[in-house]
């Protein structure tokens, strides 16, 4: 890609594609014509960008007749599985938001600040990891490179964003004292629900099998054992995580950890229990890079180590981190 490429959002409409014209103009993305897709139902609405006015277009099977480089896809699975290989057939590349070609092996699965080189592995499409994989990955590739991984254990607390536009309003009602059950089987004022996308044959959600196989696939290692539990909170946004790691190598001592942690880009290491300084959800929110603390060895394993880590999932889990893979992209070209 040698010209300023003229780009599309595929999704235009939602939380996800809301933020996806607010980070590209933040971030002073470069673009010479942008088009704004999405259904049918969102068609001819009018959204804002960079300052200026777009009419939403249909999507359809010609949307990608015109002069498109680079399209940003967050319109759900379905959507992704028709149209990103129309579009790739039309010489666009796809980054693409949903889990339809996540695990497909001809499709890279890429999170920047780990596996930048597999962005120019792709055929037409690229995938954006899973939101909760996404914040795991960055200090945990810090961690990989200097002590190697044998096991993960993944619990999570994801917020109601996740679910987009109805998964805010439930919990927004449910806190006005309006139990509404739209985006989740139960209450999420409240509650804590250990059930987030759908359960699989094996006892396990598909969320959880999406932290498992793609851990996997980013670092490039079947080998390290990863298990999850994946639990929704009444937290509007950003996820957060507990992270349980063994390495394969001893460390000195957790000084030495949050060190490798720091050196890692993307990633901010907030770690003073003594004055209460440990990422936050709230604080968290609007922000780009991925936070970690409460730091500390795992003393029931030889080596190994326990801690915290939030990102606000709609900008690092999804829309952040789709654009810096279209960054890539036009670094490299
Ligand atoms: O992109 O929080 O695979 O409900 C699907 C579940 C995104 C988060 C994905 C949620 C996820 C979503």
């Amino acid at each position: 890609m040698n010209k300023i490429p003229n780009i599309a959002i595929v999704g235009a409409t939602g939380l996800v594609g809301s933020t996806f014209r607010k980070v590209l103009a933040e971030r002073k993305f470069p673009y010479n014509n942008v088009y704004m897709m999405a259904s049918a139902k969102s068609a001819g609405k009018t959204v804002d960008f960079d300052g200026k006015e777009y009419v939403v277009e249909e999507l359809t099977e010609h949307s990608f007749d015109k002069d498109i480089d680079i399209a940003l896809f967050s319109a759900g699975g379905g959507t992704s599985a028709t149209f990103a290989p129309i579009a790739a057939a039309h010489g666009v590349v796809v980054v693409d938001n949903s889990s339809q070609w996540r695990m497909d092996p001809n499709v890279p699965l890429v999170v920047p600040e780990v596996n930048p080189d597999a962005a120019f592995t792709h055929s037409g499409i690229i995938a954006n990891p899973n939101c909760s994989t996404i914040q795991a990955m960055v200090p945990l590739k810090a961690l990989y490179d200097a002590y190697g991984l044998k096991r993960i254990v993944y619990s999570t607390y994801q917020a109601v964003s996740g679910t987009g536009l109805k998964g805010i309003n439930d919990l927004k009602e449910g806190i006005a004292g309006n139990d509404i059950c739209v985006a989740y089987p139960h209450p999420i004022a409240g509650n804590c629900l250990p059930h987030i996308d759908v359960f699989l044959d094996n006892g396990y959600t598909k969320e959880e099998m999406k932290m498992v196989n793609e851990t996997h696939k980013i670092l490039g290692d079947d080998s390290i054992r990863v298990t999850a539990t994946t639990v929704r909170v009444p937290v509007f946004d950003s996820h957060s995580e507990t992270i349980n790691v063994e390495f394969e190598k001893p460390f000195g001592d957790i000084e030495e950890v949050r060190a490798v942690l720091r050196a890692m880009p993307g990633l901010v290491v907030q770690d003073d229990p003594a004055n209460n300084v440990y990422p936050l959800a709230r604080e968290a929110a609007g922000k780009n890079e991925v936070f970690v603390g409460r730091i500390r060895r795992d003393f029931s394993v030889e080596s190994g180590i326990n801690f915290w880590c939030v990102a606000d999932n709609i900008r690092k889990g999804a829309a952040t981190n789709a654009i810096q893979i279209a960054e890539l992209l036009l670094a490299r070209a």
